[in-house]
């Protein structure tokens, strides 16, 4: 299923190849900040879940301060899909967010092209990991900052100094539950990934 970053390039350049080119997302994040709801928001298909219900062992493990009314877990991972422009599909994996789910992240991102960290600005701490396991990997990723109703206004600027990212990091502020809002993410991920290879093919930066 995966494919080329070059070829993903000529799709999303607009100078599609034949054949649909296929990249594989991870969607990732601390627990219940929306990784299900927003591979959910936009896949055109019915999106696979592996939802269980939440019990009493996650008492004192799991935040759930801001989404007290979350009854159930990604057990394995979620998956969806999405044409991003002709020519160009992605295929969505959301991973746990639980941490006892760790193991299964390797697996989950083998063959992966980039991914979305997404972050909950009242639990912002909870996507280091994420953030970490993409840098030491060297895949690209974009931050996604959920905008929960209650949750506090931060500006982009204050999101990049609060998780120490670079300037040269993609950050984007969206809501889960939209669908377009979810495309945006996606489409500035894609953007970003392309940019990432053509500077390590071309050293030069290319959008
Ligand atoms: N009010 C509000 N609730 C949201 C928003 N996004 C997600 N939710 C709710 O927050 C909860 C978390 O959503 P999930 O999509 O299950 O989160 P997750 O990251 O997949 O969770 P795990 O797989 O358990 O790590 C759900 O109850 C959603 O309905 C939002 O933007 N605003
Ligand atoms: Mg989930």
């Amino acid at each position: 299923m995966d494919s080329k970053p070059s070829e993903a390039a000529a799709a999303a350049a607009g100078s599609a190849p034949a054949a649909p080119v296929a990249v594989k997302i991870l969607v990732a994040g601390g627990f219940g900040v929306g990784k299900t709801t927003l591979v959910g928001a936009v896949s055109e298909i019915r999106p696979l879940q592996t939802e269980e219900l939440l019990t009493d062992q996650g008492v004192g493990v799991d935040d759930i301060e801001g989404v007290e009314q979350k009854t159930t877990t990604t057990v394995a991972m979620d998956f969806g899909r999405i044409t991003i422009r002709d020519g160009l599909v992605l295929y969505l994996f959301g991973t746990p967010g639980q941490d006892r789910f760790w193991f299964m992240w390797d697996e989950l991102s083998y063959g992966a092209l980039g991914a979305v960290v997404l972050a909950d600005t009242r639990r912002l701490a909870d996507c280091f990991p994420a953030v970490d396991y993409f840098e030491n990997r060297d895949l690209p990723f974009v931050v996604a900052v959920n905008c929960f109703d209650d949750g506090y206004d931060y500006t982009v600027e204050e999101i990049r100094e609060a998780l120490d990212l670079g300037e040269d990091s993609r950050i984007v502020l969206c809501d889960v539950r939209d669908r377009a809002s979810g495309k945006e993410v996606l489409t500035t991920l894609m953007r970003h990934v392309i940019t990432v290879h053509r500077m390590e093919s071309h050293g030069a930066p290319a959008v």
